[in-house]
């Protein structure tokens, strides 16, 4: 067992400042168990905790370490900024350069609005679809999070599934009635909703790709035949890229399973590590958003020079080594190689699946291609996993429902660690 001494300290002490010790709940460990560990240092695919252990991780600060942690070139950035001060509140020449490249890496961004998280940038782009439309319900999916504005913690994932309260208390049925739920993968649901409130729905927002209830990707179909849907009704279509822009594919999730969206939403990787969102797309809908439109939308920090330096850096750093993606490719292939491997050995069958650099193994050995199939995941062994994992030096989410990002500085002594790791884990456990 390791010693956590130092974090089981600081996290007595932090609850007693701050809601349960932490500023986001997944970081809790509530569904693993344990104390969580607090972090003192990240370097390349390293953490530090507070007791000196050292750990190959793999949540990347949820998403945005795509080239694992304080890469140089987005250090040199930050440094450069931060010389000429934090943030104006006036625009910049550097939130130019950075609309005008998320609009040349992703070809169905037209216009585009920086703000300080994904859930800003999830709830302005249904702003933005409200008011284009004039219609006031939207549809999202079961188990698909789009942050924790009121209107999307209806049957939401990520922490709010983790937790077991993925329709919230404190969301009022007011915000919920306009909020309609259908299953992921399945059409005839959306059809269904889209038909009973004929003309009343404004928008539908999907992750293409979800990472919130585990990793399940989009059926290409289903996609095409939701597209076409909103289409012929006037529902604008929102892909929330938060979790997906820039990490599975240059221009995202809508690169690789070639759909256009209407509207996108973006953020972690754009940050590169600092609070980041951004929602853009076609212009006759952007152009609702202040001042240009009556479509109120505002951040004291959106577009501040210090997250748009380390954000340009990480995505010039893609678009000038377009070679990222086929290294992630190669690095997550062999680790999902080596991870099946294991399970095929051990005689377990449990459902995995990547796209890319996400990636999930489910506790479950039901193919998982929505929620109902997710969930039928078993937490508590997972949290066992986590912890046999974290014991051998590996960290992974902790949490069933989210996703293993691996990154560019993922190296084979760190990847064959972890699957000598992965071995041992379920050994032990089953
Ligand atoms: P933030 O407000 O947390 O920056 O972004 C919300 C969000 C929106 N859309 C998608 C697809 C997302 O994955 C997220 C946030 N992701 C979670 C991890 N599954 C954030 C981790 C946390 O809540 O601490």
């Amino acid at each position: 067992m390791i010693n956590i001494a130092k974090s089981e300290k600081l996290f007595s002490e932090a609850k007693n400042f701050i809601p349960g010790g932490v500023n986001s709940p997944v970081r809790a460990f509530n569904s693993v168990g344990g104390n969580p560990l607090f972090i003192k240092k990240g370097y390349g695919t390293k953490i530090l905790d507070a007791d000196d252990n050292e750990y190959v991780e793999y949540i990347g600060s949820w998403g945005p370490h795509l080239f694992g942690h304080n890469p140089e070139f987005i250090k040199e950035a930050l440094v450069r900024s931060i010389d000429n001060g934090t943030s104006f509140g006036a625009p910049t020449e550097i939130e130019i350069e950075m609309a005008k490249l998320i609009i040349d890496l992703v070809p169905s961004v037209e216009l585009v609005r920086m703000v300080n998280s994904g859930t800003e940038a999830t709830m302005s782009a249904v702003r933005a679809a409200r008011g284009f439309t004039g219609r006031e319900k939207f549809i999202k999916f079961e188990g698909c999070y789009h942050g924790h504005a009121d209107y999307f913690l209806i049957k939401a994932g990520s922490g709010a599934l983790t937790l077991g309260v993925p329709t919230s208390p404190g969301v009022t049925k007011g915000n919920a009635a306009d909020t309609l739920c259908a299953e992921y993968n399945n059409i005839e649901s959306v059809k269904e909703l889209v038909f009973a409130n004929k003309n009343e729905i404004g928008a539908i927002i999907i992750e293409p790709i979800a990472g919130n209830m585990g990793v399940i990707k989009s059926k290409i179909k289903f996609l095409q035949e939701l597209r076409e849907l909103c289409t012929e009704e006037k529902i604008v279509l929102i892909f929330d890229e938060v979790m997906t822009g820039f990490r599975v594919a240059k221009g995202g999730a809508q690169e690789v399973l070639g759909v256009k969206p209407d509207l996108s939403t973006f953020g972690k990787i754009i940050g590169g590590g600092l609070p980041v969102g951004a929602f853009g797309g076609k212009r006759e809908i952007m152009e609702q958003i202040s001042p240009v439109g009556p479509v109120y939308q505002a951040g004291t920090l959106s577009g501040n020079p210090l997250a748009m330096s380390a954000g340009f850096a990480a995505l010039n750093h893609i678009k000038e080594h377009p070679d990222v993606y086929d290294i992630l490719e190669q690095k997550s292939a062999y680790l999902e190689k080596g991870m099946k491997d294991n399970l095929e050995s051990l005689g377990l069958n449990y459902w995995m699946t990547r796209i890319g650099s996400m990636s999930c193994m489910f506790f479950t050995d039901v193919e998982v291609s929505d929620f109902k199939s997710a969930v039928t995941s078993d937490t508590k062994k997972y949290g066992q996993y986590f912890h046999e994992m974290l014991n051998q030096g590996i960290y992974l989410a902790p949490a069933q429902f989210e996703a293993m990002f691996v990154s560019t500085a993922h190296s084979k002594d760190d990847l064959d660690k972890t699957i000598a790791a992965h071995k041992i884990a379920l050994g032990n456990i089953s």
